[in-house]
């Protein structure tokens, strides 16, 4: 595959060649669980699209025990098991996921099963890319005897998708943008709070695959967009008030950051050329509800990633007025605990 006339496999293979020890030591097996994550201060447009670093750093809740599990095993020839079904070979997400393997066994033969499953599938409308490559990257670093430290795991899982950078943590995570051209200062790492008011609900407006994929939509925008000029500094500056806001637990300042750098981020896509749409009018529609029921008093925010589905932030003690005003959410506790 190339990119812009670079050979994406190449660069992406020697710059994870700077993270493995000389030889690898290889184990029969190892198992790895990371969590899906929601951000708060969104990750929209990549400066380097072959390494993913970002134009902006972002910032996230982990969702507990919403995410990846996976098991690597030795095996005869490479083979991959998805919430129970086999993948084929010719597999979209098979392919993705050997040639991020590759990355680590570096020409080495060392054919794998991958059994992986996805708890955050059950509750669309999450992306489960971001788990699905923190938990493989966890499980890699266990199976090579990598011994890398978590912040090193996130700058390699950036590779494989760039939010899984923030799925190696539960709780806050902020990921840093970085600035050098090697990729080497851009990975995220947990903020030391021991908040845990936070609650998330899903609110479905559409499960089905969206038609423009993150990527692709990144890219868009950052080359056609009249807002994108603005957006780097919009997030720039959501990011640091909402670690501040995170540190002194103040619900309703990162609740309003959060709702004001998701329609940020949204009104950069809507302006692309031609325009990207992933909010629905479902969506719009929960947004309004939701920005009604604050002018009542009740203290709820709304998020949204790159598909219609809405979320909901709210505190713990609300849980009964989601469910009065929400009966069908999905109610998420991110801070249950996980075992692994
Ligand atoms: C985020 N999203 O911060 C933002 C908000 C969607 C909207 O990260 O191209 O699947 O693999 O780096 O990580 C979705 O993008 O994109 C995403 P790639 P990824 O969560």
């Amino acid at each position: 595959m190339r990119f812009e006339g670079v050979d994406v496999w190449a660069r992406r293979a020697a710059y994870v060649a700077d993270f493995l020890p000389s030889r690898l030591l290889v184990k029969g097996a190892s198992e790895a669980f990371a969590p899906a994550n929601i951000a708060l201060c969104k990750y929209w447009g990549k400066r380097d699209a072959v390494l993913n670093l970002p134009v902006n750093g972002s910032l996230s809740i982990s969702l507990g025990a919403l995410g990846t599990r996976t098991c690597l095993f030795r095996a005869d020839q490479d083979e991959m098991v998805l919430n129970g079904r086999a993948l084929l070979p010719e597999d979209k997400v098979f392919r993705r996921t050997f040639a991020f393997v590759d990355l680590f066994r570096q020409g080495l033969d060392v054919p794998l099963r991958i059994e992986s499953v996805n708890s955050v599938a059950t509750a669309a409308g999450l992306a489960s890319s971001a788990s699905a490559f923190a938990a493989l990257v966890l499980a890699l670093n266990d199976f090579f005897t990598l011994d890398l430290s978590r912040e090193r795991l996130s700058a390699l899982a950036r590779l494989g998708s760039g939010s899984a950078a923030r799925s190696l943590w539960q709780g806050f995570v902020r990921w840093d943008r970085g600035i050098k051209a090697d990729g080497s200062d851009s990975f995220a790492r947990v903020l030391p709070s021991s908040w845990q008011a936070l609650r998330v609900a899903l609110l479905e407006v559409d499960f089905t695959e969206k038609a423009v994929g993150s990527s692709e939509g990144m890219q868009h925008t950052v080359k056609t967009s009249p807002l994108f000029a603005s957006w780097e500094d919009c997030a720039t500056r959501d990011l640091e008030a909402m670690e501040e806001a995170v540190l002194g637990c103040d619900f309703d300042r990162l609740g309003a950051l959060a709702e004001g750098n998701m329609l940020a981020m949204h009104a950069t896509m809507m302006a692309a050329r031609p325009a990207l749409f992933y909010l629905k009018s479902a969506s719009f529609a929960l947004l309004e509800r939701v920005r009604a029921l604050r002018a009542e008093g009740l203290s709820f925010f709304c998020t949204a990633d790159a598909g219609a589905n809405v979320k909901l932030l709210y505190l713990a003690k609300d849980e009964d007025l989601v469910l009065k005003f929400f009966p069908s959410a999905v109610l998420v506790n991110p801070f249950v605990a996980v075992d692994g």
